[in-house]
C-alpha cells in the first residue's frame, strides 16, 4: 500500500493529517496551492485545489474533515461524539475565516469592520475563540484526540503568522501545553 499527504508545511489542516498519521508511513508531497502553475497541475489530484489530500493507492480523498473520519475508521476508534464534531466546527469556522483575511490581505484588500463580509469573519473569528475558551475550561481538550490536534494545529498556525494575540485565552493555552512537547508535534511545528 502506497500512501500519499499532499501538503505544505504551513497549512494548519494538513498538519492535523501529519498529527494524526503520526506512527503511519507515507510519503509527504508538498504543493504551493498560491503559485500558479503548482496549482494547475495539482488539479489533476484534487478538482477542490485544497489541501491536505491524501491518496491511498488510486483512493483520493479531498478534505482533512473526510481524511480524520476515514483514518480513524480504518484504525477502529470509536465514532466522533456530536460535541466532539461540535469543537472540530468551530475550529474548522475560525481557521477558515482566518485564511479568508490572510488571503484578502495578501490580495490587496482592506479588510476591515466596516464591510459586512470582513465583520462576519472577523466576529465568527472572536466569537469561536470565545466558545472554545469556555469549551477548555471544561476539560474538553484533556485528551489527545482529534479535536484537541485541531486547536492545536490553529493555534500553532495563529502564532506562526502571528494573527492573533492569544495570552487573551489562557484555559487554550493551558490545555495545550502538555502536548507541546510530542515528538510529532515539534517535528510539525510550522515553517515558511
Ligand atoms: N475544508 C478543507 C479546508 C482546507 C484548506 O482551506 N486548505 C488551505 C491551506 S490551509 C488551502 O489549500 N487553500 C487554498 C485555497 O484556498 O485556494 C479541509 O478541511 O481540508
Amino acid at each position: 500500500m502506497t500512501t500519499i499527504l499532499y501538503g505544505s508545511t504551513t497549512s494548519p489542516y494538513v498538519r492535523r493529517i501529519r498529527l494524526l498519521l503520526e506512527d503511519s508511513d507515507y510519503q509527504f508531497e508538498p504543493v504551493n496551492v498560491y503559485e500558479q502553475t503548482a496549482r494547475q497541475a495539482f488539479s489533476d489530484i484534487s478538482p477542490i485545489r485544497k489541501l491536505p489530500v491524501l491518496k491511498i493507492d488510486d483512493n483520493v480523498i479531498y478534505d482533512s474533515g473526510v481524511i480524520s473520519q476515514y483514518w480513524l475508521m480504518q484504525a477502529g476508534a470509536d465514532p466522533l461524539t456530536v460535541q466532539q464534531h461540535n469543537l472540530i466546527s468551530a475550529v474548522d469556522a475560525a481557521t477558515d475565516s482566518l485564511i479568508i483575511i490572510m488571503q484578502s490581505k495578501n490580495s490587496g484588500l482592506t479588510v476591515d469592520e466596516s464591510k459586512l463580509f470582513y465583520d462576519l469573519q472577523i466576529g465568527r473569528v472572536e466569537a469561536c475563540f470565545d466558545w472554545l475558551e469556555t469549551q477548555a475550561e471544561q476539560g474538553a481538550f484533556a485528551q489527545w484526540d482529534y479535536p484537541t490536534i485541531a486547536l492545536l494545529t490553529l493555534v500553532g498556525w495563529v502564532e506562526f503568522r502571528q494573527l492573533r494575540d492569544l495570552s487573551v485565552y489562557p484555559a487554550i493555552e493551558a490545555a495545550l501545553a502538555p502536548f507541546a512537547n510530542r515528538p510529532s508535534v515539534l517535528a510539525t511545528v510550522p515553517q515558511a
